[in-house]
């Protein structure tokens, strides 16, 4: 008899039900198949769990029940502590039960049991002759309620049935648990027996620390990520001041696409560390973080609101400006700078958009022309002083964290069904007034030139980003963002 040489679960049930979908989510693996055929998984297929390089649990993902009755009367007539091999034995040519074959290999070798049911439908004689099958062998067990509908209808026949078979129950919906509901549904299989009792322990103390260690290295991406941001100018010299308009534009354009690639990068390293490797994840469209950076729409629903902005701001002891139009939700990309040439009127327009004042820096042209340089001057965009953009891109970076810390419901999107409420929808809003001043000091710090307050700044905001980070993935997975 093989053995599982690692503390193993068998994920079993009807075809179609969610087997491989609660695998992918414990196992944090997106290269499970989930598909809505039923039949998909035809053979057994492993799925360790590895931390530290080391796998610490197994989840096996099997194919479906096929002939349950049939089994269910084959086992009853020959009932004994090899019942399994020995129905293996006997039919291992028969096509009737290739499913039956297959899933009971893994309980053959040692694996527990993890059952899962779709209590979105009623219960039939099928249903009882799996549970009945699952009871003869006395392997400890535990069922699992994948409720795909979310209707409750059933839900009670359902657990009066599981009841006399299983000892224990839970509700866990493969396409919205959450790190913390993993950590409970392994919590509650420790419970059931007691030799798993140790092991357990040990892996769910290595899968709270596994989390601890991203949310670490992600508030320093998201810091990084603000500061990059922050700190990004772009310029590109003239000789002409007739190219000024089109310079302009030009620069702006390669500006925004520099930020969005800094935004994007931040975003694909944190889909790494919430190990979605195989999909292209990016934010939903129809949400309103899908929403492009510079539109309207974000600048209008994420951020914080213009009086959290003034207090943040104030408090920080400015530094940041306000930005000329927070309050129209508008643009202001920060500073324009001109180095060798005035622009001429103090403010400038971008893309229809007000921007804060031009700043000329350098010499003015009429008066100093001696001194430009030769080759011509210089037109600059950023770094940018709106306050309001570092909230935003945190604000995006929460969001997108939310939905990648939704691990499968992340992956497969379910586009469409989950417009999200426009209200509610931004973290950064919520943050306490201390929070905000934490963020507005770091913000302030990446330009001063003070090398010490930036740095218990970004300090101090990395411990309060581990708090947020930690904080959201607690909670239930009922908002969409
Ligand atoms: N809405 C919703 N759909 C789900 C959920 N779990 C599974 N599904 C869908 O149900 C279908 C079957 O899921 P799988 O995980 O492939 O089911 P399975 O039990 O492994 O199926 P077989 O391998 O064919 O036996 C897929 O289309 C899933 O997207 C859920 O919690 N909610
Ligand atoms: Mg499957």
């Amino acid at each position: 008899m093989i053995t599982e040489e690692v503390l193993s679960f068998a994920v079993l049930g009807h075809p179609n039900e969610g087997k491989s979908s609660v695998v992918s989510t414990l196992a944090e693996d997106d290269s499970v198949r989930v598909t809505p055929i039923p039949g998909e998984t035809v053979v057994c297929r492993r799925f360790p769990v590895i931390i530290d390089g080391r796998e610490i649990i197994r989840f096996i993902d099997t194919p479906g029940f096929q002939s349950p009755l049939a089994t269910l009367a084959w086992l009853r007539g020959h009932e004994g502590p090899d019942m399994l091999e020995r129905f293996v034995e006997v039919h291992k040519n028969d096509q009737r039960f290739s499913g039956e074959n297959e899933l009971f290999s893994p309980l053959i070798s040692g694996a527990g049991i993890i059952y899962v049911i779709d209590a979105s439908r009623p219960l039939r004689s099928v249903d009882i002759a799996e549970m009945e099958i699952l009871r003869l062998t006395g392997i400890p067990r535990m069922a699992i309620i994948n409720n795909k509908d979310e209707t409750s209808t059933y839900l009670d026949a359902w657990r009066n049935e599981l009841r006399k078979h299983f000892n224990s129950i839970r509700v866990f919906n493969a396409h919205m648990a959450t790190y913390a509901q993993r950590v409970a549904l392994l919590e509650s299989l420790k419970a059931i027996d007691q030799q798993w009792e140790k092991t357990l322990g040990t892996v769910i103390q290595a899968f709270k620390d596994d989390w601890s260690r991203r949310i670490a290295t992600l508030s320093f991406f998201i810091c990084d990520m603000i500061q990059d941001v922050l700190r990004y100018q772009a310029s590109r010299n003239f000789s002409d001041e007739a190219q000024i308009e089109s310079l302009r534009n030009r620069l702006i354009t390669d500006y925004r696409k520099e930020i969005a690639r800094i935004e994007k990068q931040a975003h694909s390293k944190l889909k790494k560390l919430f190990k979605h490797n195989i999909f292209d994840y990016t934010l939903p469209e129809q949400s309103v973080a899908g929403e492009d950076l510079f539109e309207q729409k974000t600048w209008q629903v994420l951020g914080l609101s213009p009086w959290q902005l003034a207090t943040a701001g104030a408090a920080a002891g400015g530094g940041l400006g306000i930005g000329l139009d927070v309050a129209t939700a508008g643009i202001t990309f920060g500073v324009f700078t001109l180095s060798g040439v005035l622009l001429g009127a103090g403010s400038a327009l971008i893309g229809g958009k007000r921007v804060s004042k031009v700043v000329v820096k350098g010499p003015k042209l009429g008066n100093y022309q001696g001194t430009v340089p030769i080759g011509g001057s210089q037109l600059r965009v950023g770094p940018v002083t709106n306050i309001q953009f570092p909230f935003i891109l945190l604000d995006r970076a929460l969001i997108f964290y939310s939905l990648a810390i939704n691990w499968a419901r992340g992956r497969r999107g379910r586009r469409g069904e989950d417009k999200p409420e426009r209200k509610n929808i931004s973290y950064v809003s919520s943050l306490t007034a201390a929070q905000r001043v934490t963020c507005a000091e770091f913000f302030r710090h990446i330009n001063s030139g003070n090398e010490r307050k930036y740095k218990t700044s970004r300090q101090a905001m990395t411990d309060m980003l581990k708090d947020i980070l930690t904080e959201i993935s607690n909670k239930d997975a009922t908002n969409f963002r």
